[in-house]
């Protein structure tokens, strides 16, 4: 993803320069061999923003960069981790694994990991870990969310734990929400732990049912151009939390449990008994985008691909208008993606900043990418990174 963007098809690095730097660190730092390397892979959401903890529906894939553990078991209850992003290996114990907060950086996802399996009851390795990633920090592709599962991938094998793959993603939430403090939903762990090759994950965020639906780009003719639109993240915990507020209080006004609980045929019956014009726009997103995710679902069910496309500029025009959370940047690359041809185009991840995903013909992906870049030229911004993701696997042990 970084670099200045002519063309669009600047490939990801092969998974196996990843892992080789995983297993570089652990030599160097560690001596020795790791036990074992598990991966886990960033992610894109198709459609369904701000859709997961108001109890609704998402539609996620996951990407071909990945983030990898290599990782060893110790006979003590310490973990030493060493991160690319670091010369130095945090090391921590119980005492700081079992108080959240008390590790802090890109640490505190491992920590985080190490505190959820032991609040739910599980004896946790002592491990010597070393992470390498291909997965951008701060571009909105879940970088946290593929440190977090990788670790829990490597500790639940490592410690031989009965945890069955379906229960990782609600673990690795609680690691970020209650251990890193970030009060984010179920979807990043979700597409990174259960994504599938050539699929998206549909799942429904109240009930965690997963439905793979079959997402054949290649079979269209048609690529999906990854934007990094490099906006610096503005207050965007702030207002995610904030926005997340909003939804929760409007749900208590409606008298439902969640967002998810009003029907799209209800909403402006729902909107008339809602105190002020923010709360209403709020409200008006989420439900329509639950109805938006639903619809891109049976497109995809019916073979329809391209005719995706409207579904996805809609909700874009949904987070700008109504849940107010894309900035300058991310608009310019998604008006200038459309003009450019595109069938669809929409910020994606959480907002303020982060990655524009544009549904494009695949011969036309150089032409789209080169249109935003020109665009961003034009308004002096930093040249965005561009490149083409086809839907990956998910969490797993590489050898
Ligand atoms: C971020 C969060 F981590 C997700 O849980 C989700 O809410 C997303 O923003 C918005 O759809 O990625």
């Amino acid at each position: 993803m970084n670099g200045p963007a002519a063309t669009a098809t600047t490939p990801p690095a092969p998974a196996g320069d990843v892992a080789a730097r995983a297993t570089a660190g652990f030599r160097q730092r560690y001596g020795g061999e790791p036990a074992g390397r598990w991966a886990a892979p960033g992610r894109v959401n198709l459609i369904g923003e701000h859709t997961d903890y108001n109890e609704g529906f998402v539609l996620p894939f996951a990407l071909p960069l990945r983030t990898v553990v290599a990782a060893a078991a110790r006979d003590d209850e310490r973990w030493t981790v060493w991160s690319e992003l670091d010369d130095d290996p945090v090391e921590f114990g119980p005492d700081e694994a079992d108080a959240p907060g008390r590790v802090t950086g890109w640490a505190a996802y491992v920590a985080g990991v190490v505190w959820a399996l032991r609040a739910a009851g599980h004896t946790v390795p002592g491990a010597r870990l070393a992470i390498a990633s291909d997965v951008p920090v701060g571009s909105g592709l879940s970088s946290s969310a593929a440190i977090e599962s990788a670790v829990l991938a490597a500790l639940v094998e490592l410690g031989g734990l009965d945890l069955p793959a379906e229960r990782w993603p609600r673990l690795a939430q609680r690691a970020e929400n209650e251990y890193v403090g970030a009060p984010t939903g179920i979807m990043d762990q979700s597409a990174v732990i259960r994504g599938r090759a050539g699929h998206a994950l549909f799942l429904d965020c109240r009930n965690e049912h997963v439905e793979q639906i079959p997402f054949d780009l290649d079979a269209a003719g048609l690529a999906m151009l990854v934007i990094d639109s490099r906006a610096p993240h503005r207050h965007a915990d702030g207002e995610y939390a904030s926005r997340r507020r909003s939804c929760e209080e409007a749900a208590r006004a409606l008298g439902v449990a969640a967002l998810r609980d009003v029907d799209v045929a209800d909403l402006d019956a729902a909107l008339e008994k809602l105190p002020d014009d923010e709360t209403r726009r709020r409200v008006r997103h989420v439900v329509t985008e639950d109805q938006r995710v639903l619809d891109t679902v049976a497109l995809l069910r019916a073979g329809r691909v391209r005719d995706i496309g409207p579904l996805l500029t809609a909700s874009h025009a949904s987070m700008r208008d109504d849940f107010e959370i894309t900035v300058p940047e991310v608009d310019t690359a998604v008006e200038a993606a459309l003009a450019a041809g595109a069938y669809g185009v929409r910020m994606t991840g959480g907002g303020f900043g982060g990655c524009v995903l544009a549904l494009v013909d695949a011969d036309s992906a150089d032409a789209v990418a080169a249109a935003v870049t020109t665009a961003y030229a034009e308004r002096g911004f930093a040249a965005p990174g561009t490149v083409t993701a086809l839907p990956a696997g998910g969490a797993a042990r590489l050898d």
